[in-house]
């Protein structure tokens, strides 16, 4: 539960936050396949409360483990797994499980009626027997009442309750039967340590027909947000599986929003109080703090600050650190507001640009040359480790990954312009950032490293984006 369970050669997941089962199927073909992304995380595929005007929580609050969402039906969802797979592209499945719908929201999404007033959930089925005594979270300084009681009144399920696991564990093994190569769990930190080992103990190994490996297990990352000085500790989840690591999108927000040096990266990892490399699921935002919600506060980039943003994002997926997860949003002014939709309720989809970025209200970050070259970046670099480190003191810093790849960030309020060592064989490579390789040219700037590995490295104060980076594979 520790492996991602990625295909060789790949790395990189993205969340298609809200996206369709049938537009993900075509993505994972025409394009995550092609660009060398590893996986991707969904929306919650199972029956959720119908909520009015249709925020994007909405999806948080279960009604059922039926497969019918606004996302798509079980049909479609497993056909876009197949697809994936088929592609290289391994699917996550970001499962409720700690909590059900709050009262008054009833009707779910595959049109099965509950009663959360009475603790009744007859689509699964779910009774009061199976639920915590009602009380409402109010203290996190107490690991009973984050665990046993109720998150902002979403029904607290029991997990230590026999019935309530052998269903969670019947809904996690469907998955795993359909494809799945693990699972984001929401909410972990309500729930008990114990209890969460014994269902992830009884998960099923992945299915081989799916191109696993006899004996995988699912990947696992749990949602513990520890930003410190609350009772629980993510520590208590690492046995079990990765966590969320919070502390890197509230960290790097804060570098490259300048509050903090470049410099100081050198040391990025544990020493910033992370978890262990293969423990930690990093990211820059997530669907949660990009809007405010969950935890993680101002300092969080996302998609509204674009070239800090981007410097972000290369960074991440420059780094040899943790697991990354890119963001695919959906733009918002509100915070409450939902996907943008055909009609109010079905959701609309993603449209393309002759450049490959999205508009109909869909921002795709991984469509952006910036973020998806990285990708490309991320699998040149492999296994090499990282190198040949360099700053200027300040905000100014640069690092190769062995002899295969090599970066540089300027975030000071004047150019780059210095003989940097790449580490990277001679000859003539593209800038991965300003442009892309096309055929045996370069349709941004070009740097060449000369038979010593140095090259003349210059980002401009005022260039659009303030990341130069190279590899083998992008040599012209
Ligand atoms: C999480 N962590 O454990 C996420 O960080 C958090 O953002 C999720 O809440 C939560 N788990 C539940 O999966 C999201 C959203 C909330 C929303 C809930 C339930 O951030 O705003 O709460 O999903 O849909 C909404 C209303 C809230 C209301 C609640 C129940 O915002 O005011 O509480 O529904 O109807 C009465
Ligand atoms: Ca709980």
């Amino acid at each position: 539960q520790f492996s991602p369970n990625y295909k060789d050669g790949r790395n990189g997941m993205v969340h298609l936050f809200e996206w369709k089962w049938d537009d993900i199927a075509a993505e994972c073909e025409n394009f995550l396949g092609p660009y060398g992304f590893a996986g991707l995380q969904v929306s919650p595929v199972n029956e959720n409360a119908v909520i009015g005007g249709r925020p994007w929580w909405e999806r948080y609050q279960p009604i059922s483990y039926k497969l019918t969402t606004r996302s798509g039906n079980e049909q479609q969802f497993a056909s876009m797994v197949k697809r994936c797979n088929a592609v290289g592209v391994r699917t996550y499945v970001d499962v409720v499980f700690n909590h059900m719908s709050a009262n008054g929201n009833s009707r779910g999404t595959a049109g099965s009626q509950a009663d959360p007033g009475s603790k009744s959930f007859p689509a699964v089925p779910f009774s009061t027997l199976d639920f915590n005594p009602t009380c409402s979270i109010t203290n996190y300084n107490d690991p009973k009442n984050i665990r046993n009681c109720e998150l902002v009144g979403l029904r607290d399920l029991n997990q230590g309750n026999s019935w309530v696991r052998d269903k969670i564990v019947d809904f996690l093994n469907h998955l795993v039967d359909l494809g799945v190569a693990g699972f984001r769990v929401d909410a972990a930190k309500h729930m008990w340590p114990a209890d969460l080992a014994v269902i992830y103990g009884r998960v099923k190994n992945l299915n081989t027909a799916h191109g696993f490996n006899a004996g995988a297990k699912p990947y696992i990352f749990q949602e513990v947000i520890d930003l410190g000085g609350e009772a629980i500790s993510k520590s208590e989840y690492t046995g079990l599986g990765a966590v969320t690591e919070f502390r890197h999108s509230d960290s790097i927000g804060k570098v490259f929003r300048g509050k903090d040096q470049l410099r100081y990266l050198v040391n990025w990892g544990t020493a910033w109080g992370f978890a262990a490399s293969d423990r930690s699921l990093v990211f820059v935002d997530n669907h949660d703090n990009q809007r405010g919600h969950g935890a993680g506060g101002a300092d969080v980039l996302t998609y509204k600050v674009p070239k800090q943003y981007k410097m972000a994002s290369a960074f991440m997926l420059a780094h040899p650190f943790g697991t990354p997860r890119v963001m695919s949003s959906f733009a918002f002014s509100d915070t409450d507001q939902g996907p943008p939709t055909s009609d109010g309720s079905n959701i609309a989809s993603p449209r393309f640009n002759s450049d490959m970025s999205c508009n109909n209200g869909w921002v795709c970050e991984h469509r952006w040359r910036q973020i998806y070259n990285m990708v490309g970046f991320r699998n040149a670099a492999a296994n090499a480790q990282l190198q040949n480190w360099w700053d200027n003191g300040k905000n100014q810093i640069a690092f190769s990954r062995g002899n295969r790849a090599f970066v540089a960030f300027n975030n000071d309020g004047y150019d780059l312009s210095s003989s940097l060592q790449t580490g990277l064989p001679a000859g003539t490579y593209c800038d991965v950032i300003s442009g892309s390789k096309s055929g045996s040219s370069c349709t941004g700037k070009s740097v060449v490293v000369g038979s010593d590995g140095r090259a003349n490295i210059s980002i401009r104060q005022n260039e659009q984006d303030g990341v130069l980076a190279i590899h083998v594979n992008a040599k012209l």
